[in-house]
C-alpha cells in the first residue's frame, strides 16, 4: 500500500489540531485487518448466503435455524477477534476530546473492547451481545458477551474430516511409511477432533435445528432473537435522538471521519450530509476509492481520501 501522501497528512493534521467538533462514522473495513469480513464483496458471502440476504427480519422468521447460526459464526468470531490500532486510535481520540463523538455501524464489540467511552460512542446497528425476546408483548432483553455458544445447539461441530488411510497392498517400505503416516494422522486426527468446523464453508454440512433449541426467552419461553438492527428495522430511538442531541447542541461540526463503511446504508450515511451541512470537512479511510461517501464524486474540496488499510491509516491519522 502506498504511504500516505504528505502534503494531506499535513494539511490533515494541522485541522484535526484545530478542530474541536468532531464526528465519526465507522464500518465493516475498520474490523478486516482484525479478520472480521465486511459485508459488500469479496467477504460478503456466507456459505451461498449473501450475508446482507441473512441480515433481515423475513429471513429470520423463514429460517430462525440458519439467521442464529450465522449470527452465533459471527459472534464467535468478534469474541476471538482482538481490536486492532484503529479501535484504539479512536479510542484516544474520544479520552483526549469530549466533543467527539464515533458513530459505529459495527456489531463486532471491538470498539468497547479497546475501551472507547460508552458515552461517545453509539452503536447505531446494535451488538451481536445482545438479545431480545420477539414476542410481541414481552420486553425482555439481555446482554450477554460470555457464554460461547448461547445455548448447546448453536455449537460449531468438532469432528474430524480427515479420510481413513488406504488399504491397498504395498511393498515393505511403502508399508512402513504408510504406518508411520497412519500413525502420525491418528495424532493429527486427535488434535483435529478438537478442532471446529467452519461452518463458513458451504461444505461443512450444517444442522436444521427446532426452533426449540434456539435461544429462549426465560420469561415467556419466545424465541430471543439478535439485538442488531436488520434492513427495514427502525434504529435503536434512544441512540438516535443521543445523535440529535449531539448536532443540535452547536451550530457547527469541523470534522467527519468516514472509515471503512461503503456509505451505502441509511440512516448512516446520511450522517454525511447533515456534517457538511454544518460546515464540516469530510475525511474518508477506505480501500476503495469508488466507496467515498456520494461515489468517486461525492468528495467536495476541502475533504481527504486517504486509501488503505483503515488499521494503518487512522493510527497515523490521529498520532
Ligand atoms: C476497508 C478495509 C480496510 C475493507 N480498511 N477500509 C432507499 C433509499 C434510502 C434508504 C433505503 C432505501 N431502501 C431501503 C432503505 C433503507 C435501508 C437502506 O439503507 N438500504 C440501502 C441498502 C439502500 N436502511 C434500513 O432499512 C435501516 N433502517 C431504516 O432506514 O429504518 C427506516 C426505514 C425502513 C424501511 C424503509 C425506509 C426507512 C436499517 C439498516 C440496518 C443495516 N443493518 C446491517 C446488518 C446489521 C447486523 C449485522 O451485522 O448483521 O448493518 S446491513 C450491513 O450494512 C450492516 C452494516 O453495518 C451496514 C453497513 O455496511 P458497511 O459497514 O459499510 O460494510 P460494507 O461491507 O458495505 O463496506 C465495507 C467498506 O470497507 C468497503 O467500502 C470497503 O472498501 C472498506 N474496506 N477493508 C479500510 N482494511
Ligand atoms: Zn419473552
Amino acid at each position: 500500500m502506498p504511504p500516505i501522501p504528505a502534503a494531506d497528512l499535513q494539511s490533515f493534521a494541522e485541522y484535526l489540531q484545530r478542530s474541536t467538533r468532531i464526528l465519526a462514522l465507522l464500518g465493516a473495513g475498520l474490523s478486516a485487518s482484525s479478520g472480521l469480513p465486511t459485508f459488500r464483496g469479496a467477504g460478503g458471502l456466507w456459505r451461498t448466503f449473501d450475508a446482507m440476504s441473512l441480515a433481515t427480519p423475513e429471513a429470520f422468521e423463514e429460517n430462525p435455524s440458519l439467521v442464529w447460526q450465522f449470527y452465533s459464526y459471527r459472534r464467535h468470531m468478534a469474541l476471538q477477534a482482538e481490536p486492532n490500532r484503529a479501535h484504539y486510535a479512536l479510542a484516544q481520540l474520544a479520552k483526549k476530546n469530549k466533543d467527539f463523538v464515533t458513530l459505529s455501524q459495527n456489531v463486532d464489540g471491538l470498539s468497547p473492547r479497546a475501551e472507547h467511552s460508552a458515552e461517545q460512542l453509539h452503536l447505531l446497528h446494535g451488538s451481536l451481545f445482545d438479545f431480545r425476546c420477539t414476542s410481541f408483548y414481552c420486553n425482555y432483553s439481555i446482554k450477554n458477551d460470555f457464554t460461547d455458544p448461547l445455548v448447546p445447539a448453536l455449537a460449531i461441530p468438532t469432528q474430524s474430516v480427515r479420510p481413513e488411510p488406504s488399504k491397498d497392498n504395498k511393498t515393505g517400505e511403502e508399508a512402513t511409511r504408510t504406518m508411520y503416516e497412519a500413525m502420525a494422522s491418528a495424532q493429527n486426527d486427535q488434535e483435529l477432533a478438537k478442532e471446529e468446523l467452519d461452518i463458513s464453508d458451504p461444505f461443512v454440512p450444517l444442522p436444521t435445528l427446532q426452533v426449540e433449541d434456539l435461544p429462549q426467552c426465560p420469561e415467556c419461553g419466545g424465541l430471543l432473537r439478535p439485538g442488531v438492527v436488520w434492513f427495514g428495522e427502525s434504529l435503536p430511538a434512544h441512540t438516535l435522538r443521543a445523535i440529535d442531541e449531539w448536532i443540535e447542541s452547536s451550530p457547527r461540526i469541523d470534522l467527519m471521519l468516514v472509515i471503512g463503511t461503503s456509505s451505502k446504508v441509511w440512516p448512516a450515511a446520511g450522517y454525511v450530509d447533515i456534517a457538511r451541512e454544518k460546515g464540516a470537512r469530510i475525511a474518508v479511510v477506505n480501500m476503495d476509492r469508488n466507496d467515498a461517501p456520494g461515489g468517486v464524486y461525492g468528495l467536495e474540496p476541502g475533504d481527504w481520501f486517504f486509501e488503505g488499510d483503515a488499521s494503518e491509516i487512522v493510527p497515523e491519522l490521529l498520532r
